[in-house]
């Protein structure tokens, strides 16, 4: 059971005697499990998750990712050169359409009002918002290019401007070392990526000895139950779930519950998010963060809604639908790497000013960054 919950490989070493997470099939069938507070460092098991495949049917995650650590709180040079390249080749679409597109625009033609037409077309194009667009054209229109203005000097105004807007939002997601547990719920609609984010985002916990309780509340599907225990198995956390159709709110309070007795560091909550019935949808939040509050009425400590970054300017309004209800405090986009219209990230933030917690650019375990609003820019403008 232990080396299940691991992640172990046959061949690897047992965990220590006093490994920090335990795991029991119970009556009733759900998984029972125990956090204890002092944690072996997960790194080891971390990178044994690595090895194993994405769920849900998804691209083997070893083949996606090396086992680099890349922690949301600190990065060696090496972790951040696994990063740069990763980003790099996650934002290719979205950074080719916009750098190919500025380069036959200005290519050998004269500043005039058609080529900031069609440069303002081209930066709508990429979801880069109305707002960033203008103020990007009225940047370059003001600006005494005698000489001409070359493709260079407009990609750097695009990053300069794109940096500028995502600057304020770029704050890491940071956990409240004083909380047993911080708890993190994650929402948004169905396949935006809630489930896998939340297993990056454990692994990258563990990796920093943190001891993690996920609790798979989508009960509305086997399917999204079973990914989040593989997750679990992969990242060395327990894992609280009921059977299909189980209340999400009650097992949100067990889960909670169960964490607070363990003092386990962080307990992050799935969700369902089935878009066709909103109002059941957030009123079934509504409850899971109500009955979380008999318990901890600070909880909870982070609501991140998880947008796919490929469905565009619909994020727009589930930014908006999930705010007003579900009082998010974060976001993370998923999919970067799927869209050549990751500009719709400057949308949101020059929008909604919400944090951004972090970027997914893969499938696999370690796709997945704290938002460096510099490195964003300058890679989709290529600089
Ligand atoms: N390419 C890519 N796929 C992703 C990313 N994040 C999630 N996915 C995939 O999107 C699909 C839906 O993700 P899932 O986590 O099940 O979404 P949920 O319904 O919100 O929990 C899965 O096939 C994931 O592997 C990402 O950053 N990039
Ligand atoms: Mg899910």
């Amino acid at each position: 059971m232990l080396g299940r919950l691991f992640g172990r490989r046959s061949d690897a070493p047992p965990p220590a005697a006093n490994g920090d997470v335990q795991a029991e099939d119970t009556a009733d069938g759900a998984t029972a499990a125990t956090v204890a507070s002092s944690p072996e460092p997960a790194d080891a098991d971390a990178r044994r998750a690595g090895e194993g495949e994405a769920p849900d049917g998804g691209a083997p995650g070893g083949a996606v990712a090396r086992p680099v650590a890349v922690s949301l709180t600190d990065g060696e040079p090496a972790q951040k050169k696994g990063w740069l390249s990763r980003l790099t080749a996650g934002l290719a679409k979205t950074s080719s359409r916009l750098t190919d597109g500025i380069t036959s625009i200005f290519t050998k033609r004269k500043l005039d009002g058609e080529t900031l037409e069609d440069l303002e077309d081209l930066l709508i194009g990429a979801d880069l918002g109305v707002e960033t667009s203008s103020r990007i054209i009225e940047t370059i229109s003001k600006s005494r290019f005698e000489k001409g203005i070359g493709p260079e000097d407009v990609r750097r105004i695009l990053a300069a401007e794109v940096g500028r807007v995502l600057k304020p939002v770029a704050q890491p997601l940071i956990v409240d070392a004083s909380r047993r547990p911080h708890v993190i719920l994650v929402v948004g609609v169905n396949g935006s990526g809630k489930t896998t984010t939340i297993g990056k985002l454990a692994a990258q916990l563990r990796r920093e000895g943190k001891s993690v309780l996920l609790a798979a509340g989508d009960t509305f599907r086997a399917a999204a139950i079973d990914q989040l225990k593989v997750w679990g198995e992969r990242t060395g956390c327990a894992v609280l779930a009921r059977e299909v159709g189980s209340d999400s709110s009650g097992l949100a309070y067990d889960a909670l519950k169960q964490a607070i007795e363990a003092k386990a560091d962080v307990l992050i909550v799935d969700t369902a998010g089935r878009l066709q019935n909103k109002q059941v949808l957030m009123e079934e939040l509504e409850k899971v963060i109500r009955v979380m509050r008999k318990l901890d009425p600070s909880a909870p400590h982070d609501c991140v809604l998880v947008l796919d970054a490929t469905t565009g300017q619909n994020a727009l309004n589930q930014v908006e639908v999930f705010r007003q209800r579900a009082g998010v405090s974060g976001l993370v986009m998923t999919k970067l790497d799927g869209t050549a219209k990751g500009g719709i990230l400057v949308a949101i933030a020059a929008r909604f000013a919400l944090p951004v917690h972090a970027i997914g650019v893969g499938e696999g375990i370690d796709d997945l960054s704290p938002f460096d609003p510099d490195e964003f820019a300058q890679t989709i403008a290529q600089i």
